[in-house]
């Protein structure tokens, strides 16, 4: 639910702690009281009460921020702050945002559109915004240092513009950025063409998130800053599988699905069982004739992706970044491959000396979704996720498209697991099974005849300098 802050209550506590901070109460009385979320999870669309109409979108495990009129002028009011984010149930996060969460919330306007943006900064260092992809005069561009001073800490800036193309974008700390975006300062910004747009076709759903990484110890809260690569949590609007909420659609539906990179490596996003096309990236709609069908779409750093489909197969879907160890949810990189290797008898044997000791990976790593190894509190489990089948054995960048009849307009709860058809799932074989077709010639050789036939099969040897001996590491 939406907390409003009563900004002139003499107990509001933001008036407290902007009061304490030096901000006079006249320029207090001129801002949009701020508005705040408590929770993470994925609000209906917010209908725009005021100004032009249009189609909202849904923030997924996020919210649009509501805006005031004032003289023909949108204003909304961010607040950059510290917050307590749940990535997943029973894995929460101390990280920064705005207004509560992290991402922040989205921002939804329609082209044309005058925007003022009040920016309070409630961290402990400067800070400032950039309107990524915005077209806008230069000094509301919010480069630090370039185009405008830093927000010190207790300030409150003010952004303005008019939303000069309709589009896809983000918003960001232009300030410390590494740290800041380490820390979860970012939010979606979306503006809706005015008019029927000849290169934006009008959709049922239309949701919107961003790729967000963060290095955070298993047992721990804060993110690590300094991590530039190794990042153990891939997140969705700051939410990791099972914490995603599904993308939930009524057959049929025209679905546009818009993405946001702001991590530090790319992710080909992955839909199962639709082609999309890719109508629009962060410079706006692509012509008709650059589209082509796909299934995977790659998001770099720094990019923004709209992906549009008709949702015409019923089920429940994958959706998902194709890069594995971006399905997985914190786990120490330094995990050896355990496959093949027998344990028995090692585990009872250490359980001796360390009774919660568990053998991992050696069918595998899908034991682990299973496991029972005690975690260290506030640890979100590294691969998870109930499904009607068993576990799903993912984490991270996962998610679950559902496709429904039933679904009604507008509806966006979860409809529950898919019933298949009787006779449309994958099941055991019990016939007898026919010998499988094995090629003729010499195994292991392929049909090409082979170089030396003499030469002994060995397996790669390496001798490393100083007489070390050992296979490859
Ligand atoms: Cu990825």
């Amino acid at each position: 639910m939406n907390r409003r802050r009563q900004l002139l209550g003499a107990a509001g506590a933001l008036t407290a702690a902007v009061a304490a901070a030096g901000v006079s109460r006249a320029a207090l009385a001129a801002l949009p009281e701020p508005v705040l979320q408590t929770r993470p999870d994925t609000m209906p669309p917010l209908q725009p009460a005021t100004g032009r109409p249009y189609r909202p979108v849904v923030t997924l495990n996020g919210w649009t921020l509501p805006w005031r009129m004032r003289d023909g002028v949108k204003e909304f009011h961010l607040v950059a702050e510290p917050v307590v984010r749940e990535m997943a149930p029973g894995f929460k996060a101390h990280l920064w945002g705005y207004n509560g969460q992290s991402p922040g919330p989205t921002i939804e306007v329609v082209d044309g559109d005058r925007v003022r943006i009040y920016v309070t900064n409630r961290l402990g260092e400067l800070t400032s915004i950039h309107w990524h992809g915005q077209r806008l005069p230069n000094g509301m561009d919010g480069v630090t240092g370039l185009t405008q001073p830093g927000i010190p800490p207790g300030k409150t800036f003010v952004y303005e513009f008019e939303a000069r193309r309709p589009g896809t974008f983000m918003y960001h700390p232009h300030a410390d950025e590494m740290v800041q975006m380490a820390m979860g300062m970012m939010g979606f910004w979306v503006t809706h063409p005015k008019a029927p747009h000849p290169l934006i076709e009008e959709v049922d759903r239309d949701f919107c998130f961003l790729l967000a990484s963060y290095d955070i110890d298993p047992g721990s809260y804060t993110p690590k800053v300094m991590t530039m690569l190794d990042f153990n949590l891939w997140a969705w609007n700051s939410r990791i599988f099972p914490g995603i909420d599904p993308l939930v659609v009524r057959h049929m539906d025209k679905v546009r699905i818009r993405v946001g990179n702001l991590t530090m490596t790319n992710h080909p996003i992955h839909l199962h069982g639709h082609e999309f096309t890719v109508t629009g990236t962060d410079g706006g709609p692509t012509p008709p004739g650059s589209r082509w069908p796909e299934v995977t779409a790659d998001v770099a750093v720094g990019q923004m992706r709209q992906l549009d489909f008709l949702a015409d197969e019923e089920g429940d879907w994958a959706f998902h970044c194709h890069k594995s160890h971006h399905t997985m949810n914190a786990m120490g990189h330094g995990v050896p491959t355990m496959i093949g290797v027998d344990h028995s008898g090692i585990a009872g044997r250490i359980n001796r000396l360390i009774p919660d000791y568990m053998v991992m990976g050696e069918r595998g790593m899908k034991d682990m979704t299973e496991m029972e190894m005690p975690l260290p509190d506030n640890t979100a489990p590294m691969m998870a996720g109930q499904g009607p089948f068993g576990a799903v054995g993912m984490g991270g960048m996962f998610s679950v498209l559902k496709v429904r009849r039933g679904q009604k307009p507008g509806d966006y709860s979860d409809p529950g697991w898919f019933a298949h058809p009787p006779g449309t799932v994958a099941h055991e074989y019990t016939g007898d099974a026919p010998e499988p077709t094995r090629p003729a010639a010499a195994p292991g050789r392929g049909s090409m005849p082979a170089a030396t036939p003499s030469a002994p099969a060995v397996e790669v040897q390496i001798r490393k300098p100083g007489g070390g001996h050992g296979g490859h590491h």
